[in-house]
C-alpha cells in the first residue's frame, strides 16, 4: 500500500500538556511518527497541493491564527508554548480581541494543544500527506495511508483541540467531494471521538461520520460523542455515534464496528477516509480498551471486506512501542 508523510510534519514538539491537575511530558510527540514510519515499508513526501483544500474547510481567521500565534506570544514576552487560560463558554459572540489570550480562547477548547513556532507548518504538512493518499485512491489505487501527525480529528473549522490543529480526514474528505465524489464516508476509530469532524460535517447530507469510542460520559472530550447526536438540518441521521465502556476487547467493538459499517453502506459512499487511532490498543499509555496486536488485521479486514476505496489517515495512539506495529497489521488487512 502506498503511505505519505513528509519529515516536517515532525518539528511541532510542544514541551508539555496540563493533565489531571498537573503537568506531564507531552503525549503526541514527534517520536510516534517516528516508530510508525520505522514500521512501514518506504513513505512518500507528498506533493504540496496549496492551502485552497485547507481552506475549503477551516476558517481564513484561523489559519492565520495558527499561523500569527507564537510570534504574538513571544511579543507578549511569554515563555513556553502558546496555552490558553480563559474560554467563552457562556455568551459567546463574535468580538474584535487581539490579545494573544483571547485568541487563543476563541480558537481552542482545551489546554492541551499549545500553539508552536512549529503547529502549522507540521499540520499543513500532515494534511498534504492526507490529501496525497486521497488522491491516490482517487486515482485508483484501492487503499492508501497517511501518516498524520499532529493529528486531526478534534479540530474544527475555527478550532484546535485534543493535540489536534487542521482537521485532516475532513481536508480528504471535502477534496474528494470537491473532486466529484458525490458522497464521501468518514469512520472514525480512534479511541477519542471526532468532535472536530463531527462538527464540520454535522448539517450535511453529502458527509456521513460514523464514530466508534470510549464513553464520553468517562473519557475526553466529554462533550461530543454520546449516542443522541445524530446530526441536524440537512445532516439530520447522517452522524452515527457508537460509545463503548472502558475495557472493551475485541468481539464486542467489532460488533459496534458491523453497525457502523452497516450505516456507511445504506449511505452508499463513494469514497471511505479513516480515521486511525491505535490508542484502542490495551497497552495505551493513556487510553483503556483492550484491542490486540493482532486484532487490528481483523478489524481492518472487516473494513476492507466492504469494497469501498480507502483513505487512511492516523489520528492517536500513545504507547510508542507498539504504534508502529498496529498501524502496520492494521494496513496489512486490506
Ligand atoms: N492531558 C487524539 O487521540 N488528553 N487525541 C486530555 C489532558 C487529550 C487525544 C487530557 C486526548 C486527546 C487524536
Ligand atoms: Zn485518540
Amino acid at each position: 500500500m502506498r503511505g505519505y508523510f513528509d519529515r516536517r510534519q515532525l518539528a511541532h514538539a510542544p514541551e508539555r500538556e496540563l493533565h489531571n491537575g498537573g503537568y506531564m511530558a507531552y503525549a503526541e510527540s514527534p517520536a510516534r511518527a517516528e516508530a510508525v514510519a520505522a514500521a512501514l515499508p518506504e513513505l512518500e513526501a507528498p506533493e504540496d497541493r496549496g492551502e485552497g483544500p485547507i481552506l475549503a474547510v477551516h476558517d481564513a481567521g484561523y489559519v492565520d491564527f495558527l499561523k500569527r500565534v507564537p510570534r504574538l506570544w513571544a511579543d507578549a514576552g511569554r515563555e513556553g508554548d502558546a496555552t490558553g487560560y480563559v474560554w467563552p463558554v457562556v455568551g459567546r459572540r463574535p468580538l474584535n480581541l487581539s490579545r494573544v489570550d483571547a485568541l487563543i480562547g476563541q480558537h481552542s477548547f482545551d489546554a492541551s494543544t499549545p500553539v508552536t513556532a512549529d503547529s502549522w507548518s507540521s499540520a499543513y504538512w500532515a494534511s498534504q500527506s492526507a490529501l496525497a493518499a486521497t488522491d491516490a485512491v482517487l486515482n485508483g489505487e484501492r487503499a492508501a495511508f497517511a501518516l498524520c501527525r499532529p493529528p486531526g480529528h478534534h479540530a474544527g473549522a475555527d478550532y484546535c483541540g485534543g493535540y489536534c490543529y487542521l482537521n485532516h480526514a475532513a481536508v480528504a474528505a471535502q477534496a474528494a467531494r470537491d473532486a466529484g465524489k458525490a458522497r464521501v464516508a468518514i469512520l472514525d476509530i480512534d479511541y477519542h471521538h471526532g468532535n472536530g469532524t463531527q462538527d464540520i460535517f454535522a448539517d450535511r447530507a453529502d458527509v456521513f461520520y460514523a464514530s466508534i469510542h470510549a464513553d464520553p460520559t468517562t473519557d475526553y472530550p466529554f462533550f461530543w460523542g454520546h449516542a443522541d447526536e445524530r446530526g441536524h438540518s440537512a445532516g439530520e441521521g447522517a452522524t452515527l455515534n457508537l460509545p463503548l465502556p472502558r475495557g472493551t476487547t475485541l468481539a464486542p467493538y467489532r460488533a459496534a464496528l458491523q453497525q457502523a459499517l452497516d450505516a456507511v453502506a445504506a449511505f452508499s459512499p463513494e469514497l471511505l477516509v479513516v480515521s486511525l487511532g491505535v490508542d484502542t490498543y490495551a497497552g495505551d499509555a493513556i487510553s483503556f480498551f483492550g484491542i490486540e496486536t493482532a486484532d487490528y488485521a481483523v478489524l481492518a479486514r472487516d473494513i476492507a471486506a466492504r469494497g469501498w476505496p480507502t483513505a487512511i489517515l492516523m489520528e492517536g495512539g500513545y504507547t510508542i512501542d507498539a504504534i508502529g506495529a498496529n498501524v502496520s497489521r492494521f494496513l496489512s488487512g486490506f
